[in-house]
């Protein structure tokens, strides 16, 4: 069975059977107050905004069978798989509004960006069921230091839905490592959002630049319309 997604910058042509919807980092300490992104000083209302198309687009791909995929972003408790490029960015500038680093302790009490955290786990609206696959990585991309290569080539996964946070980190991150891979990707513009409007808007205009320079983006109705 193949669908079709009216897309830019054209349609988005797929088989459920070798499709994956990929959910980006819709972690706690990305969306919730007193998180990573919050103490970074991201705009918090409009990464909450994408939740809810995403939470739709899940809903589907549930029902419909798709493989889903859902990635977090962090590290192990010794920090020893961080690079300090991640850590000392943060650390090493004097008027920073970054009071608190990687491993730190946040106001919610949890370590930021750490595995086992509470604010490191998936949002409640978007847990993941028996079945789904959950990548725990190191760095922006989805793809560096993790499974979800092998995953895709032993579910014969050709095409991407990606949703998730943030647009101009780790969702276009993840969509270039899997351009290169050679997967068909389609971001799904209400369904991601970040924490700057305007780069948002630049990263979903350099997706679709010239016919398709990393692939298709196509809004929430658009992709549920043919899934339906
Ligand atoms: N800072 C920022 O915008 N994002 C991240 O650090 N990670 C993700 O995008 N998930």
């Amino acid at each position: 069975m193949l669908l079709s997604a009216d897309a830019k910058p054209y349609a988005f042509t797929f088989e459920p059977a070798k499709t994956a919807l990929i959910l980006v980092d819709f972690q706690r300490d990305f969306l919730e107050n007193g998180g990573f992104g919050d103490l970074q000083g991201g705009n918090l209302a409009a990464v909450q905004a994408s939740v809810g198309p995403a939470a739709a687009v899940l809903k589907l791909a549930r029902r419909v069978g798709l493989t889903v995929v859902h990635t977090r972003e962090g590290h192990e408790p010794g920090l020893r798989d961080c690079p300090t490029c991640k850590l000392t960015r943060l650390a090493n500038a004097p008027n920073s509004k970054h009071t608190v680093v990687i491993g730190g302790v946040g106001p919610s009490g949890s370590r930021l960006l750490v595995r086992g955290e509470h604010m490191h786990d998936l949002i409640d609206e978007l847990k993941p069921i028996p079945g789904e696959f959950v990548i725990d990585k190191p760095g922006k991309g989805a793809f560096y230091a993790t499974e979800l290569h092998q995953i895709l080539v032993n579910g014969a996964i050709s095409h991407l839905i990606i949703v998730g946070v943030t647009t101009e980190c780790c969702v276009t991150t993840t969509l270039r490592e899997a351009n290169d891979r050679g997967f068909e990707c389609v971001l799904v513009s209400d369904a991601t959002d970040g924490y700057v409007p305007e780069f948002k808007a630049a990263s979903l205009e350099m997706i679709t630049f010239s016919e398709g320079l990393f692939g298709y983006v196509c809004n929430s109705s658009s992709i549920l319309a043919p899934l339906e």
